[in-house]
C-alpha cells in the first residue's frame, strides 16, 4: 500500500484559510493555531511538532479498540477493492452490510434484534425520530407524535439531533428545537439534587417523565430518549433509582423508550450495551462511534421486535435512508472491530479487570481539596471540581476552571476532555494499568495546579 503524502509544513496556514471547524470559535482558534494531529498508535496519538500524548478521551469517544488496528485497515482495503460502493435501497444488500446487522443483534437482547444503518450518531437521531412517529401512525395513533427528551442531554448536531439535544445553547443556533419536542430535567444530582439524597433526586427527576407525560396527554406522546449515563453533559451518572423508575413510567404510559447508545454503546460500561448495565430492554437505540470504533464513519439505530413488527408488517415503505446506508467499507470495518471486541475480550475486560482498576484509581481523586466528586462507571469517569467541596459551591466561571485543567493535561501529554467544571475520561478499552495511573496522576497535578494559581 502507499503511504499517505507528506503534509506541507505551512498546513496551520492552510487550515486557517480554508476550513471551518466544528464547536469552534475560529477567530480565536485561527489565532491560537489548530494542533495538527498525523499520527496514532494504540494508545498514543502524536502531533505535528512530534509530542506524544496519551489519548484518555478515545478520540471523541469513539476509538474502543485503540488505534493502528492493521486488520481493520486490512479488512476496509479488501473491501473496497471486491466491492467499493453498492446501496441497500431498491433490493439489495451487500454481503458485510447484512452481517453487520446479524453481529450486532448477537449481542444485544433477543428483542433487540433488527438494525437500520445511517452514518453517524446524528442521522441515527433523525432515522429513529422519523421511526417513532411512523410507528404509532401505523398504528393508528396519529396524535402520538411529541417526544421528551433531557435538558443538557448531546443527540448530535443535525436539525432533529440538535432539537432532541438539551443544550440551549445549541438551540439558540438555528431556532431549535423543531416543535413536538420538549425537555425535562437531567439527573445531575450534584448540581441539581439541593438537600434531597442522591435516592431521592433519581426519583424526583425521573417523575418529570410521568408529569410531562400528563400535561401532554398520553396519547400525544410518542417516546422518550436519554443516554443511559450522558455523555457530552458531563458524565452524569444516574443515581439507581432513575433508570427503573423511568422504565416504570414508559412501560405505564406506553411511550417508546430510546436510549441513545451512541457513548454508551460497545463495551464502555463493561456490558456490550449501556441499557445492560441499567437491566433494562429500550425499544430503539441509537449507535454510532465505537461501532466501528472511528476508523469510519458508521452508526445506526437498534430496532426491537415490538417496532420492528409494525414496520414490516404495518407500514409499507419507510421513506427515509441515507446514500451510505449500511456501506459495504464502513460495515466491513465495523465487523472486524467487533470481531476484536469479542476476540480480546474488551467487554469483559472493562466489566472485570480494568473497569474496577480505574475505578478505584479514578476514585480516589475524590480525596483532593478541589474536587467534589469523582464517579464512573467502567471506562467512562467525570470528576467535579468545586470551589469549596463542604457545600458542593462551584466556581463562579466553571468553563474557565475546566478548561485550564484541561489545558494542563494536555500540556502534560494526557487527552483529557472538560465540559464546564467536569473532567472527564472515556480512554480506548485497551487502556493498561499504567496509563490509567498515569491519568489519574496526570489529572491530579492539574487540579493542584489549579489550587495554586487559580484565584476566584
Ligand atoms: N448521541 C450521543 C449520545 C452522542 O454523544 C451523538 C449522538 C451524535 O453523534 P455524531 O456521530 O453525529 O457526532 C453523540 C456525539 C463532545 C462531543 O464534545 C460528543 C459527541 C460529538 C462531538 C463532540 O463530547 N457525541
Amino acid at each position: 500500500m502507499t503511504k499517505t503524502a507528506a503534509a506541507p509544513s505551512n498546513l496551520g496556514a492552510i487550515d486557517a484559510a480554508h476550513h471551518l471547524h466544528p464547536f469552534s470559535d475560529m477567530k480565536k482558534l485561527n489565532a491560537d493555531g489548530t494542533k495538527i494531529i498525523n499520527r496514532a498508535e494504540g494508545m498514543h496519538i502524536w502531533d505535528s511538532t512530534g509530542k506524544q500524548y496519551l489519548d484518555a478521551f478515545a478520540g471523541l469517544w469513539c476509538v474502543n479498540v485503540g488505534y493502528g488496528r492493521d486488520s481493520i485497515a486490512e479488512a476496509a482495503y479488501q473491501q473496497m477493492k471486491e466491492l467499493p460502493y453498492y446501496n441497500t435501497f431498491f433490493g439489495t444488500t451487500t454481503p458485510p452490510t447484512t452481517l453487520l446487522a446479524q453481529k450486532i443483534a448477537s449481542h444485544t437482547g433477543p428483542n433487540l434484534n433488527h438494525v437500520f444503518f445511517c452514518n453517524s450518531g446524528s442521522e441515527a437521531s433523525d432515522t429513529w425520530f422519523r421511526m417513532a412517529r411512523v410507528y404509532w401512525k401505523a398504528l393508528g395513533h396519529e396524535t402520538k407524535t411529541m417526544v421528551i427528551a433531557r435538558k443538557n442531554a448531546y443527540h448530535g448536531s443535525t436539525v432533529a439531533g440538535a432539537s432532541l439535544g438539551g443544550m440551549t445553547w445549541m438551540h439558540e443556533q438555528g431556532n431549535l428545537p423543531i416543535p413536538g419536542i420538549v425537555h425535562i430535567g437531567q439527573p445531575h444530582w450534584y448540581v441539581e439534587g439541593g438537600d434531597l439524597s442522591p435516592a431521592e433526586f433519581g426519583l424526583k427527576v425521573a417523575r418529570e417523565l410521568e408529569d410531562k407525560i400528563l400535561e401532554l396527554g398520553e396519547e400525544n406522546v410518542a417516546a422518550f430518549v436519554a443516554e443511559p449515563i450522558q455523555g457530552a453533559g458531563g458524565v452524569i451518572v444516574p443515581p439507581d433509582t432513575y433508570w427503573p423508575e423511568i422504565v416504570r413510567i414508559t412501560k405505564k404510559y406506553n411511550i417508546l423508550l430510546v436510549a441513545d447508545e451512541v457513548i454508551c454503546g460497545f463495551g464502555r460500561l463493561g456490558t456490550w450495551f449501556g441499557h445492560q448495565h441499567y437491566g433494562f430492554e429500550p425499544d430503539l437505540a441509537p449507535i454510532a462511534k465505537g461501532l466501528s470504533s472511528g476508523y469510519l464513519p458508521i452508526g445506526g439505530v437498534l430496532v426491537s421486535e415490538r417496532v420492528a413488527r409494525v414496520m414490516i408488517e404495518e407500514l409499507g415503505d419507510f421513506y427515509h435512508g441515507y446514500t451510505y446506508s449500511g456501506h459495504p467499507v464502513a460495515a466491513a470495518a465495523a465487523l472486524e472491530n467487533i470481531r476484536i471486541i469479542e476476540d480480546e475480550k474488551l467487554v469483559e475486560r472493562v466489566r472485570d479487570d480494568i473497569g474496577p482498576y480505574f475505578t478505584e484509581a479514578w476514585r480516589s481523586l475524590a480525596d483532593h481539596d478541589l474536587v467534589g466528586e469523582a464517579v464512573n462507571v467502567g471506562l467512562m469517569g467525570a470528576v467535579q471540581i468545586a470551589a469549596d467541596k463542604s457545600t458542593r459551591r462551584r466556581f463562579a466561571k466553571p468553563d474557565e476552571v475546566g478548561t485550564l485543567v484541561r489545558n494542563q493535561c494536555v500540556n502534560n501529554g494526557v487527552i483529557l476532555r472538560a465540559t464546564g467544571d467536569r473532567m472527564l475520561a472515556s480512554p480506548p478499552l485497551i487502556i493498561s494499568r499504567s496509563e490509567v495511573d498515569q491519568t489519574v496522576e496526570t489529572l491530579r497535578k492539574g487540579l493542584d495546579w489549579l489550587k495554586d494559581n487559580h484565584k476566584e
